[in-house]
């Protein structure tokens, strides 16, 4: 699957207020969270992503983590409706800027749909259930993506806040999964290429184009994902951390 295009958003100047719900007491320096943000950006690009980055969102600490706001596959964009009542906001102006690539559709209440639940490899979607997500959100995949080929796995996210921060594609046969963190009959028919629990942040790697961006400080998955003959680019995500944040929220592939 080549990417062509991707979508972020900048970091706003409020990203100290970002939404957490495991504050470690670290205030979060949005200088550094800006410069972080602009190399991801320009990694991207060195992959060959033509990158559209919308403004940040005033009164929208959490508007960089644009992965959240909507999903897309098979030529189609399902806007989300997310789970964190603050981030509602978000939604609008990612759908507005997807829609000039393609036909968008929305989530309607009562469901909530967060794109960090949402994992495609190949043609499956794995949903998790989470704080975020609901039942209804997870139908909402379904009803948009099943008639377009799609098969649509719901997972029960325990201990983390998106299905996401535990896992993640690394191409259409195999997935990148930390230790312990889901059921391992879950992926029957890929390949799971385990971390260890350790490193579980490290397991939400963004794969791209051949390479894979892998946050910065988790020398054993790099080392994993290296030995699978995938260039590793690592990238320091310090800032983005402390607000819940990690790789693939920062950006929707295209
Ligand atoms: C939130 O709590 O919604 C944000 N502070 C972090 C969202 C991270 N998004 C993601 O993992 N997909």
């Amino acid at each position: 699957m080549r990417v062509t295009r991707a979508l972020t958003r900048g970091i706003s100047d409020d990203f100290d207020e970002a939404t957490t719900q495991t504050p470690s007491g670290e205030r979060i320096d949005v200088g550094l969270a800006r410069r972080q943000h602009t190399a991801y950006v320009a990694a991207l690009r060195a992959c060959g992503v033509d990158v559209v980055e919308l403004p940040p969102l005033a009164g929208f600490a959490d508007g960089c983590f644009v992965e959240d706001c909507a999903i897309q596959a098979g030529g189609i964009a399902l806007v989300t409706r997310p789970g964190a009542p603050s981030r509602r906001g978000e939604a609008p102006s990612v759908g507005a800027a997807l829609g000039a690539w393609m036909p968008t559709v929305q989530t309607r209440p009562p469901a909530t749909l967060d794109g960090g639940d949402c994992l495609r490899v190949g043609t499956t979607w794995f949903v998790g259930r989470s704080d975020r997500t609901n039942a209804e959100g997870a139908a909402r995949v379904g009803e948009v993506f099943a008639p377009r080929g799609f098969r649509v796995v719901e997972v029960q996210v325990r201990d983390a806040l998106h299905l996401k921060c535990v896992c993640a594609r690394i191409d259409d046969e195999r997935i990148l999964v930390a230790h312990g963190a889901l059921a391992t009959d879950l992926f029957d028919g890929f390949e799971v290429v385990e971390i260890p629990a350790t490193e579980s942040y490290a397991a939400n790697v963004v794969s791209v184009n051949g390479h894979v961006l892998v946050a910065a400080g988790f020398p054993e998955t790099a080392r994993i994902v290296a030995s699978l003959r995938l260039p590793v680019v690592t990238l320091d995500v310090s800032e983005i951390r402390k607000a819940d944040g990690s790789l693939t929220c920062l950006s929707i592939l295209v």
